[in-house]
């Protein structure tokens, strides 16, 4: 997944309009009692070179482990996909997993790979055409949280979404739920949604993905703090914090947080947030799902959950799910 954007170097007197998310984000997040700030905004270019680094590491087993269950099953995942579909993926960034299924799949197919970055997709078209001479491949730059239009040509086509990554972790499961039924509504009536989910497992396999002996992964965590400089001109000091990954067991998820090394203050758009010493910025939530705990927040956003995928140690899981023909399925 890329989500590389270029936003306006802000102009601080915009911060309270709408007219620089980015600066709204910041202030919002770092206001709050619980000070917080999206992971969404963790994908500058940097902080994107450096996921590519962190999907590499030892430590990091969930895009390996993915990218394997998708070789093992993907004539099993692709088997359906025939003439004239549409395989359109939220998030496509390098689109470097969907090669894997492309190499499976025979027919003539369009491929509508959304993504907010310009220069992912245009790198992907580019790749694409060669690899796939007859593929037609339609990028969208979007948001993929947010309305997209399918090209009006191919909407009566019948569609598979493929959303891998595990990137739905990084949502509440009630805005998963929002997300899918979103997805569904725009995939249409018996469309099929390929979905990666990560699994629960021992909690020190989890915190050490996520803090990694190389320090990679602080360092992706940190460069929201360059980020913010840089874009809003803030005087983040990055020795000032430290990256902290936790499991919470009872919510099911991997937390990320920068843990402020002293009493502090930081000037962000000329304003001035204080930071106690030990003092936490809730970065990433990355929630964890069983099986029957991942089919029933489908099942709740309208989806019926069919197949699934695992890994021989059952660290990561792909499902298949079906959008309903006739209105929606509920409960
Ligand atoms: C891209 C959201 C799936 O939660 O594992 C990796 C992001 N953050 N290491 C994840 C991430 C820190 C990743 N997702």
């Amino acid at each position: 997944m890329s989500r590389a954007q270029t936003l306006p170097k802000a102009s601080c007197a915009h911060a309270d309009t709408l007219e620089n998310e980015f600066a709204r984000a910041v202030i919002t997040g770092l206001s709050k009692e619980k000070k917080t700030l999206p992971c969404r905004y963790f994908y500058d270019a940097r902080g994107s070179e450096l996921f590519e680094d962190i999907t590499r590491l030892p430590e990091y087993y969930p895009t390996r482990t993915e990218t394997q269950i998708l070789r093992d099953h993907a004539a099993d995942i692709v088997g359906e996909i025939g003439d004239g579909e549409l395989l359109v993926e939220f998030g496509s960034g390098s689109s470097l997993k969907t090669e894997i299924l492309l190499d499976r799949i025979a027919s003539s197919i369009a491929y509508v790979p959304i993504d907010v970055s310009e220069t992912a997709l245009a790198d992907a078209k580019c790749r694409l055409a060669k690899r796939y001479p007859e593929l037609d491949v339609r990028p969208i730059e979007a948001d993929f949280s947010r309305a997209i239009a399918l090209p009006a040509d191919l909407a009566s086509r019948r569609k598979t979404g493929f959303f891998p990554g595990s990137t739905i972790g990084n949502l509440a499961p009630s805005d998963a739920q929002s997300l899918l039924s979103f997805f569904g509504r725009a995939l249409g009536e018996g469309s099929r949604l390929i979905i990666g989910v990560d699994l629960k497992k021992d909690p020190r396999v989890l915190i050490e993905a996520y803090d990694d002996a190389a320090g990679v992964t602080a360092a992706f965590n940190l460069n929201l703090l360059h980020r913010i400089n840089r874009e809003l001109g803030g005087d983040f000091d990055e020795r000032g914090f430290r990256h902290r990954a936790l499991y919470d067991p009872a919510k099911g998820r991997v937390e990320m947080h920068l843990v402020s090394a002293r009493n502090q203050r930081v000037v962000i758009c000329g304003r001035s947030f204080r930071f106690r010493e030990n003092e936490t910025i809730h970065t990433e939530n990355s929630y964890k799902y069983t099986l029957d705990q991942f089919r029933e927040v489908a099942r709740a956003s309208g989806w019926n959950a069919k197949r699934v995928w695992t890994d021989a140690n059952n660290r990561f899981s792909v499902h298949e799910l079906i959008w309903p023909k006739t209105g929606r399925s509920v409960g």
